[in-house]
């Protein structure tokens, strides 16, 4: 009986990797990396409710800071401060539309998140 314990604990995993990786699952969260002076991926259309996190990569520090107040819209203007090599911030999608953002130390730096 003890050898049928391994295969059950490895098809647990299994289903739940499945769960977490399919689409309309619930909140997923993606990856964006700064490095070499740029946002990677610079476009991400996500949906409502999943999480970005941003890593900084560099040797400098960078920020990632919305492009506008967007006065419409219920929540602050998003703006990560200061990250240094490292250092992550996260941004979680509460509603529809498109976040462009920018870093305050090089505004030549931007990206766009398009939550649907
Ligand atoms: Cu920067």
């Amino acid at each position: 009986m003890r050898s049928l314990a391994i295969p059950s604990a490895l098809s647990l995993v299994l289903a739940f990797g499945a769960v977490g990786a399919g689409r309309g699952t619930g909140p997923r969260t993606h990856a964006v990396e700064i490095r070499g002076l740029a946002f990677a991926p610079a476009a991400l259309d996500i949906a409502v409710g999943d999480t970005v996190v941003f890593t900084n990569h560099d040797l400098v520090p960078h920020t990632v800071t919305e492009s506008d107040e967007a006065p419409d819209r219920a929540r602050e203007r998003f703006d990560s401060g200061s990250l240094s090599r490292g250092a992550e911030t996260r941004f979680i999608a509460d509603e529809p539309g498109e976040v462009t953002f920018f870093c305050a130390y090089h505004p030549s730096m931007t990206g766009v998140i398009r939550p649907r």
